[in-house]
């Protein structure tokens, strides 16, 4: 089975709404371990080069202000079949879609404040992961409970 590292944004809307500690136990609570996890206030450059696909866009301006328009929390994950489990976590870009007891589901109305970032592959989970986090600030370790979700 594949281990993979995805980078997880509790964006500025859900740390302002104080549903950080929600938001990430759902990601503990379905197996994926922390291995990088920060308060941070993302600079421009940096939330250009993380949405640098989207740089043409329509949307590219609003959503750089989104995401620097205050603090986040910046979490690399690891686990089985991360990527896919966390988006599915997360649930549909636009909230309103977005199937009930997913992040967004539960927690989202308008996709100009849609809670949370997640990588959607195994490539740009590891990418994102290296422009958010030195690789002193990841920390792996093996926990109790590895053998019970392989
Ligand atoms: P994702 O966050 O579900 O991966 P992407 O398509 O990668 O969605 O878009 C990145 C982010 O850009 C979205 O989470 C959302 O904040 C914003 N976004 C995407 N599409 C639109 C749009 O049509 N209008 C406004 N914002 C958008
Ligand atoms: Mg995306």
């Amino acid at each position: 089975m594949a281990v993979e590292r995805t980078l997880i944004i509790v964006k500025p809307d859900g740390v302002q709404r104080g549903l950080t500690g929600a938001i990430l136990s759902r990601f503990e609570q379905r197996g994926l371990k922390i291995v990088g996890m920060k308060y941070m206030q993302v600079s421009r450059e940096l939330a250009e080069k993380h949405y640098e696909v989207h740089r043409e866009k329509p949307f590219f301006a609003g959503l750089v202000e989104y995401l620097t328009m205050g603090p986040v929390v910046a979490i690399a994950l690891e686990g089985h079949n991360a990527i896919e489990a966390s988006r599915n976590t997360i649930g549909a870009t636009k909230p309103q879609t977005a199937a009930p007891g997913s992040l967004r589901g539960d927690f989202a109305l308008d996709i100009n404040r849609n809670l949370v970032h997640g990588s959607d592959s195994v490539e740009n989970g590891q990418l994102e992961v290296s422009n958010f986090f030195s690789e002193a600030e990841l920390i792996t370790r093996t926990a109790a409970d590895d053998a019970y979700l392989a």
